[in-house]
């Protein structure tokens, strides 16, 4: 009998193992702008970026309350469009993972994002960019989201969703795993167009994780 609890024992703890190391790869969060600062993202072009105090805070929405106390805000204005973007440097293993999931606060605006996702493929950690910045040797993979109106919509977009988006130039297949000396998702970008030629954009981003 005393045997037989032993090996019960055991099972339960390696279920709880099991389980638990399970749980820690159910996701990778980006960022949730809860440190109140933006200095994980570099930004580029005419905007405007800040960690402000999430709009909904109190609402009985799962979404919103899942935001916490901050986002991450993005003011610009476009030239042709094109309104500017931010980046951040991620150097990660996310073969695990089948889909970037983020929340949206939009605005009457409108508009749209384009999600980049840059694997490395030549195997030397960096991605080495022409004058336009497009990759030379590494994959760029593109999305775009259109942005809707106030209020946040949580996205969740797989992979496959992604398109290549600088044909010829790394291997043309998406494998963001580190081996062979690539640093495998290296670099995350999101460039924000307007709906007018020469309209504003106006977006809160939260929550932004990697996941199944
Ligand atoms: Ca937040
Ligand atoms: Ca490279
Ligand atoms: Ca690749």
């Amino acid at each position: 009998m005393r045997k037989i609890r032993l090996w019960l024992l055991v099972v339960c703890c390696l279920l709880l193992v099991v389980s638990c190391s399970m749980a820690e790869l159910t996701f990778y969060l980006i960022d949730n702008f809860e440190s109140g600062s933006t200095s994980k993202w570099f930004p580029f072009g005419s905007i405007d970026v800040s960690a402000v105090a999430n709009p909904l805070a109190k609402a009985k929405d799962l979404v919103a309350e899942s935001c916490g106390s901050y986002m991450l805000k993005i003011k610009g204005s476009a030239s042709d469009w094109y309104v500017g973007g931010i980046g951040t440097d991620l150097m990660i293993d996310a073969s695990f993972y089948k889909r970037l999931q983020m929340d949206i606060y939009g605005s009457a605006l409108g508009g749209k994002l384009r999600i980049e996702l840059y694997d490395e493929d030549n195997g030397n950690n960096q991605i080495e960019t022409d004058k336009n910045w497009q990759p030379l040797y590494d994959d760029k993979w593109a999305v775009e989201i259109p942005i809707l109106g106030p209020g946040f919509t949580r996205i969740s977009v797989p992979f496959t969703a992604f398109t290549l988006d600088n044909p010829g130039k790394g291997d043309g297949i998406w494998n963001p795993a580190t081996k062979n000396g690539s640093s495998g998702l290296t670099r995350m970008q999101i460039v924000f167009v307007a709906k007018e030629k020469t309209g504003k954009v106006d977006v809160g981003l939260d929550n932004v994780l990697l996941t199944y």
